[in-house]
């Protein structure tokens, strides 16, 4: 069987059934090294094995200096990153079909919406730390500047193909004419003006509502749960497609798919990005056309965020990370294994703290969710954001839920907690060693905190700063989580799983990014309310760990 295909497989499937609810996997660099690193990195790994010499071979990011595009290397080439992507599309399939399984994916569209449009400004900000200017879209009509050299491989089946700077888009046979990627992207944007969706049976799908946006990235990914596939193609998969074969688009060489067309290497060309970009802009015109909140909407009254601090400086700074490389290399029962590892340089942060003092003059317990984003204050040209602006380019740090009892509530929260972030999966190897200990000892073996793997690095929570500090706006949103509640038990159930998960109710009835999702008009309706608070705060980055 393809291996490729058996992986997935068996990932999808723990993923889902209920048989294997809070089994851990073991993190997929070290199921399928080939990947996540590069082919330079796996050569040398065949080379320890067949010389039978124990080796640690220091893994480097893609492309030369002479490529501005590499500053931004590590965050599309980090593993975990890259295992945030995978993990995303194993938990929200676009092939899932109600019919046939025994669960419903709840806000998949949504969600499709939202942790790309994550990525998207967390690049950005990534962008603006190194001097580089935002991405811009890519248009079907217009080169695709960026050109990508992947220098990455499959176990069988040749490199991953190179796509020269400055392309033309051209027609990729078997998949779609760059003339059919324009037209579906003018129906979905007729759809957006019009306000509403056209279903298969001619009848219409109102999306000028919260809801609108689910709808929206059904339509756009396309997943099953598109209303009408025939009629809105299927833009993100299929342009993934188009862009990843650009290097050989009629066969003619007879060359593998792209990195585009995987998801454990997708974001390792910064086209991907590009073409991202291009498609949070179509949701941007959406979330745009609906009505701005009005003070009513978002107040909470009685609530008032008196004070937020930080216990220390935010601070960034590059660690070296090592994997087993074991499963790079081929394996028979006649030849030792030697330990073949990789180093990688990976963006990390000082873990901190947060403090918040909420007052709650209602005179009894209230339950609120508290909702922080942070976005970078200054753009490429050293102007300051408008809020409008600002709000969009939001990357979100963390939600979660309290209780506020009468009077003063001082609230502290972690870094190490956000629920935007997962911990670093456990490596096969301390997996194993924690099965046989459990098994040998007849113990329990508790590995809770890695059942979900939903959600970025944490060492990934904040982005890299600056030498002499990077300026960012950090907001802090208080709501009434008694409306706020889609489940019993809010506060109980404190495994915040961020972007819902296999099969459960997502526990937040807001949309996501609230209330930073609609336009702002006038930015007095949020920054006058008592339960919101903006602070400004700098990142540093130092070069080696501190
Ligand atoms: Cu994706």
């Amino acid at each position: 069987m393809n291996e490729g295909e058996f992986v997935y497989a068996i990932y999808t499937a723990v993923t889902h059934s209920k048989l294997t609810e809070n089994v851990v996997l073991p993190p997929l660099y070290e199921v399928t090294p080939h990947l996540f690193t590069n082919s330079e990195v796996i050569q040398e790994a065949y080379k320890a094995k067949m010389t039978q010499t124990p080796t640690k071979i220091q893994s480097h990011f893609t492309g030369s200096k002479s490529n501005p595009e590499q500053r931004v290397a590590y965050f599309g080439e980090d593993i975990g990153m890259n295992i945030h992507h995978v993990t995303w599309h194993l938990e929200f399939p676009f092939w899932w079909n109600d019919e046939i399984e025994d669960h419903h994916i709840e806000r998949k569209g949504e969600n499709f919406f939202w942790v790309h449009h994550q990525l998207t400004v967390r690049y950005d900000a990534e962008r603006l730390s190194n001097y580089l200017d935002p991405v811009d879209e890519l248009h079907w009509d217009d080169l695709i500047h960026e050109g990508f050299a992947p220098h990455t491989m499959y176990k069988y089946g040749g490199y991953f193909p190179s796509r020269p700077d400055n392309v033309h888009f051209e027609d990729v046979d078997g998949v779609a004419r760059v003339r059919d990627m324009l037209i579906v992207e003018s129906r979905i944007r007729d759809a957006i003006a019009h306000g509403y969706i056209t279903a298969k049976d001619g009848s219409t799908i109102s999306i000028r509502d919260s809801h609108g946006i689910d709808h929206l990235g059904d339509v756009i990914e396309s997943s099953l749960y598109s209303p009408n596939p025939e009629y809105y193609g299927a833009l993100h998969n299929t342009a993934h497609m188009v862009l990843g074969r650009q290097g050989d688009p009629h066969g003619k060489f007879n060359l593998p798919p792209g990195v585009l067309e995987h998801f454990e290497t997708a974001t390792r060309d910064p086209a991907f990005f590009r073409l991202h970009k291009y498609m949070d802009n179509i949701f941007r015109e959406h979330k745009d056309s609906l009505t701005p909140y009005t003070k009513t909407d978002l107040e909470f009254p009685g609530i008032s965020i008196d004070s937020v601090s930080l216990s220390s400086r935010l601070e960034t700074s590059f660690e070296d990370f090592e994997y087993s490389l074991i499963n790079a290399v081929d394996d028979t029962a006649d030849i030792a294994d030697v330990p073949i590892s990789t180093i990688v340089h990976r963006l990390t942060h000082k873990d901190f703290t947060a403090e918040a003092v909420i007052t709650n003059n209602e005179g009894e317990e209230v339950m609120a969710t508290v909702r922080v984003f942070a976005w970078p204050k200054y753009d490429n040209n050293h102007v300051e954001f408008s809020f409008n602006d600002g709000r969009w380019n939001a990357i979100e740090l963390d939600r979660f839920w309290v209780k506020l009892a009468p009077g003063a509530n001082t609230i502290t929260r972690s870094s190490k907690d956000s629920s935007v972030t997962v911990p670093d999966i456990p490596s096969f190897k301390t997996l194993m060693d924690k099965t046989e200990a459990a098994l040998s000892s007849g113990s329990e073996l508790h590995l809770e905190e890695f059942a979900s793997g939903l959600g970025l690095p944490n060492r990934f929570l904040i982005s890299k700063g600056k030498t002499e500090g990077m300026d960012f706006n950090l907001v802090l949103f208080v709501s009434d989580g008694a409306k706020d509640a889609a489940i019993e038990g809010l506060h109980e159930n404190l495994a915040y799983i961020h972007y819902g998960g296999a099969g459960g109710k997502y526990p937040d009835n807001r949309p996501h990014g609230y209330p930073l999702d609609r336009r702002v008009d006038d930015e007095r309706i949020i920054t006058g309310l008592t339960n919101f608070k903006s602070m400004e705060v700098k990142v540093y980055h130092h070069e080696h760990c501190p």
